[in-house]
């Protein structure tokens, strides 16, 4: 029986020399470990062999079995370790190559004049104050004294989102400019100090929504920026001085502004603001109509009625109000023919900016 055993053993480890990969180890270990293998076959046998002679074989047997289960580990690693290496060989990787180039994103031509006019009213003194797109009539319109039924609304056709009989005349709608954001920061800065209410000066920047004919200057869904300046004596001149400043920083230093006399319901008066084509110098052209102005804003006082749907005092307070479209700002500043392109997600087009 050891004899056996010594066969046994050497057998095993001699054809374990010729295992070159996982598989046919695997039919090696069942072959030489396996339950019908010579080895187990021969532990089945002990209980045979007469009483003296079973520790002896017993023990061998167990050394033997030891000896491949070692033989057969090392077996294993050295197999995973030539797979890997053959692995490394054919996939090796190339540092050296190039990486693949990342594209850098860009802001939006639309956030970056945004961001122009916040940077520019900033250091004036404004603050950014953000206020809801989805409006009630009561602050779309009502609290800016457009009454139901004033044809001064025709201006400014709307997407309704919610009427019904128990709406009446206070329906739901996508706000159609920013101005109704006035009285929510009046109402908030009044809160803070009913009897005194505290200076506004602020700018209110957002999307807007017309049911509008979209056309090259047109669209149904633009930014507006509106501003408010809200103290005791402030004058038609702080409007005048503040906006031609900014037309300065925005457009040039040497760019000339005008205002001319205009109609909102909620600023008196009400003015439109220009600045000098920067086209043709102010001589005629295309670009501004041959008149050698280019309009950039609406603007007034704010309306003592709107002051006091505020929560400011008309006979103590005044202030002045102004709303410009920084898509229309972009045209101006870099030429742009088609307000559309704005929002027509072409790269070719936003690349450029
Ligand atoms: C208004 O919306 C007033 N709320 C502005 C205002 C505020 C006046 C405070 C006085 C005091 P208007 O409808 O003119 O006014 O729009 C203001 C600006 O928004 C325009 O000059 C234009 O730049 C932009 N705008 C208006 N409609 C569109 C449109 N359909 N597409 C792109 N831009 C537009």
């Amino acid at each position: 029986m050891l004899e056996q055993l010594e066969t046994i053993s050497q057998d095993a480890l001699a054809s374990l020399k010729d295992v070159q990969d996982e598989e046919s180890l695997q039919r090696w270990r069942v072959a030489h470990l396996g339950r019908s293998s010579p080895l187990m076959q021969v532990f089945d046998r002990m209980g045979s062999l007469p009483k003296e002679e079973r520790p002896v074989v017993g023990r061998r047997a167990n050394e033997v079995k030891q000896g491949l289960e070692v033989a057969y580990t090392q077996q294993s690693e050295a197999l995973k370790e030539l797979a890997l290496g053959r692995l490394l060989q054919t996939e090796r990787l190339d540092v050296t190559l190039p990486g693949r180039a990342l594209s850098h994103g860009r802001l939006h031509i639309a956030t970056q004049t945004l961001r122009q006019i916040y940077q520019i009213f900033a250091e004036m003194g404004f603050q950014v104050f953000r206020s809801r797109e989805v409006e009630t009539d009561e602050f779309n319109f009502q609290l800016l004294n457009f009454p139901p039924n004033h044809p001064a609304r025709e201006m400014q056709d709307s997407f309704y989102i919610q009427t019904g009989s128990d709406r009446g005349d206070d329906p739901v709608l996508l706000r159609t400019h920013t101005s109704p954001g006035q009285i929510h920061a009046m109402r908030q800065y009044a809160a803070m100090d009913p009897d005194n209410p505290p200076p506004v000066r602020i700018i209110l920047p957002g999307m807007c929504f017309r049911y509008e004919q979209v056309t090259h200057r047109h669209e149904m869904q633009f930014n507006q920026v509106e501003g408010l300046a809200v103290g005791e004596h402030i004058t038609m001149g702080d409007l005048k001085g503040t906006l031609s400043d900014f037309a300065r920083r925005m457009f040039g230093q040497g760019v000339r502004s005008r205002f001319r006399a205009s109609h909102f319901p909620f600023t008196e008066p009400s003015a439109e603001m220009d600045i000098e084509c920067f086209v043709c110098g102010g001589v005629g052209c295309q670009v501004c109509k041959k008149s050698g102005w280019l309009e950039i804003l609406g603007c007034g006082m704010v309306h003592p009625v709107v002051l006091s749907n505020g929560g400011y005092d008309p006979l103590r307070y005044s202030g002045f109000a102004f709303g410009m479209g920084p898509e229309r700002i972009a045209m101006l500043r870099y030429r742009i023919e088609d307000i559309r392109s704005f929002w027509a997600n072409d790269l070719r087009f936003l690349e450029q900016f």
